[in-house]
């Protein structure tokens, strides 16, 4: 039964956040992560409802083993202040502290119930449904949650602040109202990460009609899975289609939630945030917010394990599960049908996710019938074909192993076939410029690095070319700033693979004669050890080679990897 009378809220008075806020000044207090801001704004605004702050130890525990809170109430995700063990020694249960965002600005006041070590291995297993790294909430928990977790009460103060799409995002309250204004008794909410693409359409179409409700888009802005589409982009396309639905019966409201991707326990999840928000039908599809394979190469969930999971407690949610239908395009009556209503002689067309990542990166036609040409030209304009995006060359290899000299020449290569600014970070370049004051230590060597990885990763990211030449000894390091820049583009690793003696022999800068005299310490090769790429996309052997030629070497393998036109 849908209820839009208005959820419990955890803010306060303007009047007392004012007093409140200068009192929390003085607290200790904590500086948010991007997933706390998304999780606290939810607890605040009472999508979380009826959570009334992080949750305590015992919640915490009653949570991870039977998704329920200590007093029954269905609640399947923990929702946890995890922080790091330097300030969880600086306070203790009893007391207040400051929860601000990353400009400092006081959000709220958590009074400290419980403090506690969570048992991390075993909320992956029983929360996520494996121990596994592969999991993105599994890794975040491992690898960059905190350490210890803070429970208790949350006083609100006042709510983030969103520079973007402010009249498109909605507390559960504006939404309990809008549909109160409108008269929605019934409505059906789809969720999704992802743009919406004619099947979408017909989907969610066909939902709102068989369950006689109106339609609220209600795409996720929060986090969503790692490698996904910006959220800039995906709202753009969201508006593109809008008008392809009815105003008077579809509405879009935009979700701050950082998504966990645990499949059944967050499809339960989804489904009490929608009632939250007013809402009394969900569209739960297959594989509802999967974590995609684990390091086995196995799917984590069933497809239809959300499905399974949200039936059973459908009650208790108080939403009813609209389940998804999977929907394909029968070329003969061109037009969208439920895959399992086609009949045996039609033909199915299809384009997967991968299919669709593969026609934009390769700058291939993508028909009309399977999306909006406004939506398939607002994709093309953030994801570019591989040939007009950015991307770094990252040439790793002993001193005097020619590493500048070809950056160099290939650097003219690519600026005599134009269309993309192109910029040379050399070791010796970046020491002067960047790493002035560092030296040659492991520490010193991985800090020169990670600078020279940031500074590629924004040129990657506006589009243009970066060519790093440093030695790059260590291969965790290498590995770190491949990461950092395949976030935005291609990273090509060269490994110019010119042997120590031959390094030596040449002694370009008399430096090795000065190693060996004891006169350089940590001097790579000598005295200072060179880790050698496995897994680098190009090796060049400059011994029997001339520099010209390695250059085009270079040149052929970005042709290959469809990086320059060819
Ligand atoms: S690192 O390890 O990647 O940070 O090194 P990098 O910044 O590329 O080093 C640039 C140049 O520093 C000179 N040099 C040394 N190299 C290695 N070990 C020691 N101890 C050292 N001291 C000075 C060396 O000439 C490097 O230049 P290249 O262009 O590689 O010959």
């Amino acid at each position: 039964m849908q209820n839009l009378t208005p959820v419990a809220e955890l803010f306060v008075s303007r009047e007392s956040a004012e007093k409140l806020k200068l009192e929390a000044a003085e607290l200790p207090s904590w500086d948010l992560s991007p997933r706390q801001m998304c999780d606290l704004e939810l607890l605040m605004n009472g999508g979380f409802n009826p959570l009334k702050g992080f949750l305590s130890e015992a919640d915490y525990n009653s949570v991870v083993e039977n998704l329920r809170l200590e007093d029954g109430s269905l609640w399947p995700m923990p929702i946890t202040l995890d922080v790091s063990e330097a300030f969880a020694n600086t306070v203790e249960p009893g007391q207040d502290i400051a929860l601000r965002d990353a400009e400092g600005v006081i959000l709220a006041i958590l009074s400290i119930s419980d403090k506690w070590t969570p048992d991390k291995s075993r909320e992956a297993k029983m929360v996520f449904g494996a121990d596994d790294v592969a999991h993105p909430a599994v890794d975040y928990l491992h690898n960059k949650a905190g350490s210890i977790y803070l429970g208790g009460p949350v006083i609100g103060i006042q709510a983030p602040v969103h520079y973007d799409y402010r009249r498109r995002r909605d507390t559960p309250n504006e939404l309990r109202s809008y549909f109160r204004k409108m008269g929605w008794r019934k409505v059906v909410a789809f969720q999704t990460r992802n743009p919406l693409h004619r099947a979408h359409q017909e989907l969610t179409f066909r939902a709102a009609r068989e369950t006689q409700a109106n339609l609220l888009i209600h795409p996720i802005v929060g986090m969503t899975k790692p490698g996904d589409i910006d959220h800039f982009t995906r709202v753009r396309c969201y508006e593109a289609v809008l008008d392809k639905y009815p105003q008077s019966t579809t509405a879009m409201s935009l979700l701050n939630l950082a998504m966990r991707m645990a499949g059944p326990r967050e499809a339960v999840w989804h489904g009490l945030i929608r009632k939250n928000h007013g809402c009394t039908h969900f569209i739960v599809g297959r594989d509802h917010a999967g974590p995609g394979k684990n390091s086995a190469g196995d799917p984590f969930y069933g497809p239809y394990d959300a499905q399974t999971l949200f039936k059973k407690h459908e009650a208790e949610i108080g939403v009813e599960m609209v389940p998804f239908k999977h929907m394909v395009y029968v070329l003969e009556k061109a037009q969208y049908e439920p895959a399992d209503e086609v009949e045996a002689d039609m033909t199915v067309l299809n384009i997967s996710g991968t299919e669709l990542r593969r026609r934009l990166s390769e700058g291939l036609e993508i028909p009309d019938w399977f999306s909006f040409p406004a939506v398939v030209e607002e994709l093309r304009r953030t994801k570019p074909p591989r040939h007009k995006q950015g991307f770094t060359i990252f040439f790793t290899g002993l001193s005097g192993s020619g590493k500048s000299t070809i950056a160099n020449a290939l650097m003219i290569k690519l600026m005599e076939m134009g269309g993309r600014p192109v910029t040379l970070l050399d070791g010796d370049v970046v020491r002067k410029n960047l790493s002035s004051e560092l030296g040659f230590s492991k520490a010193h060597r991985d800090l020169n690095i990670r600078r020279i990885g940031f500074v590629a990763s924004e040129i990657t990211k506006n589009g243009g070319i970066a060519i790093c030449a440093p030695i790059a000894p260590y291969s965790a390091t290498r590995r770190a700033v491949r990461q950092d820049i395949e976030a935005f583009g291609s990273m090509v690793e060269i490994h110019v693979a010119t042997s120590l003696e031959e390094c030596e022999r040449r002694d370009r800068k008399g430096l090795y004669k000065l190693a060996r005299q004891g006169k350089i310490k940590e001097f790579t090769g000598i005295s200072d050890p060179y880790e050698e790429p496995v897994n680098c996309e190009l090796r060049i052997d400059t011994e029997n080679t001339n520099v010209d030629n390695c250059a085009h070497q270079v040149i052929l393998k970005l042709e290959q990897m469809g990086l320059i036109a060819g």
